[in-house]
């Protein structure tokens, strides 16, 4: 209790700083670059093992193992429509709507608002039988990058959330769960599709969102390949699926946000 009273003051007195000014920032930029250009990299070449596809989502993994564990590195693309880039990331970042799809979570705590675009989140996760239950303690950062070549049929925006495990003097470390490592990146791009005539309004029905969703999660300890792998398969196309209907769904009846 005095633990979250301290944590609540915290949160309130939090100076939104710019996040450039915090020590983080040049891994924060760094890993968030680099993964948008993991994200965009394409899935052909043979390394990559389609494992699951519904409509358009296709999910790909490659089989890695590190000291004995799964580290399997999983890479998913999906279209959807009627939601924007913007819109997909930010309900992916925010976590004010996080237990409205992320079914793998039993608890949230925000440790840190860093900026208005970083936070640091502490999620306890749901124990995946036999293994010990897992947390993760991660920063999560979420921008828009301007179009490089503002050309016919490139995207209209992109928008990149970057989620990486982190360290932080406020992790209550109780030890009673494993603690994961994980690198995610969820990469949005809108498209105009039908496009619209010169002066038309544009509409749900114009928006066509590219989505790539790349994880890599090391569990940490101990826990059997197969059951991994197997909750992997089950979840993750849960996921993906769930949280783009949510969205969508949550948008429908809004204002488009660019
Ligand atoms: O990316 C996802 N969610 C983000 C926000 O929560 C964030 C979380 C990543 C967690 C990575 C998995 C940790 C492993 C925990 C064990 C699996 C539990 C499944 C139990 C179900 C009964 O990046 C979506 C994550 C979707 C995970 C399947």
């Amino acid at each position: 209790e005095e633990f979250r009273e301290r944590l609540r003051q915290k949160q309130l007195a939090a100076p939104r700083k710019p996040a450039a000014t915090h020590p983080l920032w040049p891994q924060i930029e760094k890993l968030t670059m680099e993964q948008l250009g993991y994200a965009q990299q394409g899935v052909e070449g043979g390394v990559w093992q389609l494992f699951a596809e519904e409509g358009e989502m296709k999910m790909y993994r490659r089989e890695l193992e590190e000291d004995g564990l799964v580290v399997d590195p999983l890479k998913a693309v999906h279209q959807v429509r009627g939601a924007t880039a913007h819109e997909m990331a930010h309900h992916f970042w925010s976590p004010d709507v996080r237990f409205e799809w992320d079914t793998s979570i039993e608890q949230m705590t925000v440790l840190d608002r860093i900026s208005s675009d970083t936070i640091i989140f502490l999620q306890l996760h749901k124990r995946v039988w036999p293994t010990a239950q897992r947390d993760a303690l991660f920063w999560s950062h979420v921008r828009k990058i301007p179009p490089s070549h503002p050309a016919n049929g490139e995207a209209y925006d992109t928008w990149i959330v970057c989620n990486q495990s982190t360290e932080h003097p406020d992790d209550p470390k109780d030890g009673k769960c494993v603690r994961v490592d994980l690198t995610v990146c969820f990469v949005c791009q809108t498209f105009i599709d039908p496009p619209v005539q010169e002066g038309e309004e544009i509409t749900r029905d114009n928006l066509l969102t590219k989505i790539t969703y790349c994880s890599v999660v090391n569990p940490g300890g101990w826990a059997p390949a197969s059951v991994l792998r197997a909750v992997y398969k089950r979840e993750y196309p849960k996921f993906l699926k769930r949280f783009t209907q949510y969205v969508g769904e949550k948008c429908e009846s809004q204002p488009i946000a660019f």
